[in-house]
């Protein structure tokens, strides 16, 4: 594994390439063109000053996160072999630059979603948390602004204002899309991208849903381990592979997550570790790394990752805010910085003993 840090580039992130570079082990970033719209082109230019930027602060780009899939590609809609056409020039692009992983998700109209920013927890840090029943109390057009107060001035991924400005227009294109059409409109999607996928060794790893099931009674495919199995049987091919995030899969408690991970050798692309701490099945807030802190054995997943030969980027996901800090909730440097050292501590231990036998 390459142990990394998500980093939205120097015009919108409060974390700066010095500061990822002197985290003990972390030795790239994963990164995006944060302010290029989905659907459309990212030129090999702008890949190019991205990763030239990354390279002269001693990191590398080891991968995208994301590169956006257009609603008119998850909705089927007359539209979307242009965009698909966009996305493949964008893929090709990014190979050129030498750059084989690219996260993305498939979810309809909200990206991952979350009822508060800034709960607080008994020793004072704040991190993000959802309740069913918050989401059941609003409509869709309120989410944006529920959650808009506390983003600490920035601008978080999934939710730009500009998007959040059509959420009843989209919610109406979505209207005809159920499970079967959103599966078969990612199998086309996947196919026609997977030539140049594999021209460039390009994986694609797609981010599960967040939370693992249906919100505001959109279709969510990518929730647990039969549909994601399904979904790497559709389009069997290694550059049709998965992002493993820990924290998204586990919002279901009946994901078994080591056994998931077992069951996807091969596929995962990319890892993303986090837990998360329950007070009901439908009432979570995301913990600090360790397994003490939340529901999930920790060192069961990293092992899992281990035993399954992984040896892509893998990264601490959201972090709790604190220290004073102020940033994107979820992307402060030191929670996360503590998650990066938790995380290869246990990698170290299990290869030591491993190695033992
Ligand atoms: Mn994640």
């Amino acid at each position: 594994m390459e142990m990394t840090l998500r980093w939205y580039g120097s015009k919108f992130d409060t974390v700066t390439l010095e500061q990822i570079r002197q985290i003990p082990g972390v030795t790239g970033v994963i990164s995006t063109l944060y302010d290029v719209p989905a659907g459309e082109v990212w030129t090999q230019e702008a890949i190019h000053a991205l990763k030239e930027e990354i390279e002269a602060a001693g990191l590398r780009l080891s991968g995208i996160e994301s590169v956006n899939v257009h609603d008119s590609i998850k909705i089927g809609d007359a539209d979307r072999d242009k965009y698909i056409d966009n996305y493949i020039v964008s893929l090709e692009n990014l190979g050129k630059e030498d750059i084989h992983m690219v996260c993305y998700n498939f979810m309809p109209v909200f990206d991952w979603t979350r009822t508060e920013l800034a709960r607080v927890r008994p020793d004072g840090s704040t991190v993000l948390a959802y309740t069913q029943e918050a989401v059941d109390a609003l409509v869709p057009e309120e989410m944006f602004n529920s959650i808009a107060g506390d983003m600490n001035g920035t601008v978080m991924p999934g939710w730009e204002p500009e998007r959040m400005a059509r959420v009843k227009e989209l919610f109406a294109a979505y209207k005809d899309v159920d499970d079967e059409k959103l599966f078969a409109n990612l199998k086309y999607f996947l196919e026609c991208i997977m030539p140049v996928c594999n021209k460039y060794d390009i994986k694609m790893a797609i981010h599960p849903d967040d939370p693992a099931w249906p919100v505001f009674g959109l279709p969510r495919i990518i929730i647990n381990k039969e549909n994601i199995l399904r979904m790497m049987k559709m389009v069997d091919d290694p550059h049709n592979g998965v992002t493993f995030c820990s924290g998204s899969y586990g919002t279901n408690l009946e994901n078994d997550l080591p056994d998931m991970i077992r069951s996807l050798k091969g596929r995962i692309h990319f890892a993303h570790v986090r837990n998360l701490k329950f007070h009901s099945p439908t009432n979570f807030e995301e913990a600090c790394h360790i397994s003490a802190d939340g529901n999930f054995d920790m060192y069961e997943i990293v092992k899992a990752l281990y035993e399954i030969g992984f040896d892509g980027p893998i990264r601490p996901d959201h972090g709790r805010m604190i220290w004073g800090e102020v940033a994107m909730p979820g992307y402060g440097l030191y929670d996360r910085a503590l998650g990066a050292t938790y995380i290869q501590g246990l990698w170290e231990a299990i290869d030591k003993n491993a190695k033992r036998g």
